[in-house]
């Protein structure tokens, strides 16, 4: 028998990991303990993860929060400097934990960034936002840009795209909503909000229906103002300048402000800021 099979994460070896954690005991100080009563780092370190997570888990569902659920990663275990997005190398330049957020250099080239603002160009409109209340779409004053939508693989420019958004932060084509374009001119902003739908909202539920909840987003940046249009995070003042071939991804395991992907695009000060956002959803999007 090796090892790991030897050594059972017991209910019990569960239960005292929680205690220890509750009589304030510190990560390391318990890894320790563990060790020295014979336990492998592995497991113990195991142990302990998997357990605390499913202690703030069940904490988090009794306090009301809605459960978690999985979410779009991009695969950052290893800091990588690179990642494949299949028909090009798109460069990690800024990886946050909580909130989830990953900036991304060179996902776009500037051929594909022109190519989809003049596809979108003829076909824009002032853009609306989901209104919760009754589940359909209405004019907001806190988004003063222009947009249009593309169909999921509408064309071979975007399904390209969407196969690159997919591949890179592992999450099924299908779960995305269509490519949404907007344009931003001077004095446009987006005011912060949450990219998920409230669950208090009465419109939900007709919303979720199809494909469930977001649990992510990418905010591709297709043409740069020469000043402000930022994507802002208030919750940890982060600010990401809106620079072409670049993007920002973010991701939310639930419905809750507790995931702090609060975030707004700052006015344009000055020229024009063009994005395409993919929103991804739990499952298939139809
Ligand atoms: O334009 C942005 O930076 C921005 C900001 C907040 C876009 C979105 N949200 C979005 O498309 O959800
Ligand atoms: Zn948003």
């Amino acid at each position: 028998m090796s090892t790991t099979e030897s050594q059972q994460i017991t209910p019990e070896l569960r239960q005292w990991i929680v205690d220890q954690a509750q009589a304030g005991h510190t990560a390391e100080s318990v890894l320790k303990a563990m060790m020295a009563s014979g336990w492998s780092e592995d497991v113990a370190v195991e142990a302990m993860e998997s357990t605390l997570r499913g202690h703030l888990e069940t904490r988090a569902v009794a306090a009301g929060l809605p459960p978690a659920v999985p979410v779009p990663d991009p695969r950052l275990d290893e800091s990588p400097l690179y990642l494949d997005g299949g028909d090009r190398r798109v460069h990690v330049l800024q990886a946050i934990f909580n909130p989830r957020v990953v900036v991304f250099g060179n996902l776009l080239s500037d051929e594909e960034c022109e190519q989809l603002i003049e596809l979108a160009r003829p076909r824009l409109a002032r853009s609306l936002t989901v209104a919760t209340k009754t589940g359909g779409e209405e004019v907001n004053a806190d988004r003063t840009s222009n947009g249009m939508f593309f169909q999921r693989g509408e064309n071979e420019l975007v399904q390209r795209i969407e196969r690159r958004l997919a591949r890179l932060v592992n999450w099924p084509e299908e779960n995305g909503e269509g490519l949404q374009i907007l344009q931003y001119g001077p004095g446009a902003e987006y005011k912060p909000h949450y990219d998920y739908f409230d669950p208090a909202e009465p419109g939900t539920p007709t919303i979720l229906r199809r494909g469930g909840q977001r649990v992510g987003t990418v905010v591709m940046y297709l043409g740069e103002p020469t000043k402000g249009g930022g994507t802002v995070f208030p919750d940890v003042h982060l600010e990401v300048a809106p620079k072409r071939g670049n993007a920002v991804f973010f991701s939310y395991d639930r419905a809750h402000p507790s995931t702090r992907t609060l975030h707004g695009g700052a006015p344009v000060l000055e020229g024009e800021k063009w994005i395409a956002t993919k929103w991804l959803r739990e499952r298939r999007f139809e």
